[in-house]
């Protein structure tokens, strides 16, 4: 307050100045709140043949309990039918305004108890514009246990596992609330395990593994309340049905920069995993520079290659090869 009494005459002096160097604006800017926001009730003069000022009624709710959404959309409307705009000030954190419709919308989290105020809406026909009276919202602590939310869960789990290569799921899941989450699972493949802080399904099924493993329920818990997806099913399937040519350019040097003389074949390795190969294929032929892998699954395969001289001896791997099958 003390502070406020100093500053008011500079204000008024400056407004004064303002005034007098350009007359034809001081109408205008007397006739708007601060920040911009025209005087709640008192749209702006209309003269015959001009432009009618918008009007915007409402009177939003003031309190949101944390978990809670919190919606408001003003009424408006325009004389002549001009298109609308929206614009807000003092716009809380935790809420997001829809600038065509005016709707001021949110759900606060934990940790952003507290009063919220100044907010400003206001509408323009890109002409003329009107304010709500700026108003408050006091974002409550949720005490009663019976307000709490469930925690959220969603996801799609891939519906078929290969024998040899990894599978891997993780949920997405978030409780309204902030609540810290943990994870449970209920027939889990044997070849699979589970986190139970992330609620990731992952693992390697083997070829004794081929077959259907059904009713597999993930489900959250926030401590009080649980969620869960969906039962799915997981197939493991021994091989894949697809497919891909690796083409090389072949070896004429030994390691040690000696002409190679007795190249026999070549050795493909590859898996879903980078740096993990599972699989392998030989080749007993060193005139062959390209090679059709089978029976791959779909996603993201990463493959190398070495060469094999006549006595057996392996170079190291070539650099890894990426491949995305579909
Ligand atoms: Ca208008
Ligand atoms: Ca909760």
């Amino acid at each position: 307050m003390y502070t406020r009494e100093r500053v008011n005459p500079i204000f008024l002096l400056s407004t004064i100045s303002a005034c007098a160097l350009a007359l034809s604006g001081c109408l205008e800017s007397q006739s708007k709140g601060v920040n911009g926001f025209a005087d709640p009730g008192t749209p702006s003069t209309n003269t015959p043949g001009s432009n009618a000022a918008p009007l915007i009624s409402g009177v939003p709710s003031t309190s949101v309990s944390i978990g809670d959404v919190y919606s408001f959309t003003p009424t408006a409307t325009d004389s002549d039918g001009d298109k609308l705009t929206f614009s807000i000030d003092n716009k809380p954190q935790w809420a997001s305004f829809n600038s065509a419709t005016g709707e001021l919308s949110g759900q606060p989290t934990l940790g952003l108890e507290g009063d919220y105020t100044g907010i400003g809406i206001s509408v323009s026909d890109g002409k003329a514009s009107a304010a709500l009276p700026r108003f408050s919202i006091t974002v409550a602590q949720d005490t009663t246990p019976s307000a709490n939310s469930a925690p959220l869960i969603s996801g799609t789990p891939p519906g078929t596992a290969t024998a040899d290569y990894s599978y891997a799921f993780v949920p997405n899941a978030s409780d309204p609330d902030g609540d810290s989450l943990s994870f449970s699972v209920q027939n889990l493949p044997a070849w699979a395990s589970f986190d139970s802080a992330t609620g990731k399904l992952s693992g390697m099924p083997r070829i004794d593994n081929v077959g259907m493993f059904s009713n597999i329920l993930i489900s959250v818990s926030d401590g009080q309340k649980t969620t869960s997806l969906r039962p799915f099913a997981i197939n493991v399937q021994e091989l894949g049905n697809l497919s891909t040519t690796l083409s090389w350019t072949p070896p004429t040097e030994n390691e040690d920069g000696s002409a190679l003389t007795d190249l026999a074949g070549y050795k493909i390795y590859w898996g879903n995993t980078p740096g993990n190969y599972t699989k392998s294929a030989r080749i007993d032929n060193p005139g062959i520079s390209s090679y059709v892998v089978e029976n791959l699954p779909a996603g993201r395969l990463e493959f190398v290659a070495t060469s094999v001289n006549s006595a057996g001896i392996e170079s190291d791997y070539s650099n890894p090869m990426t491949k995305v099958l579909n």
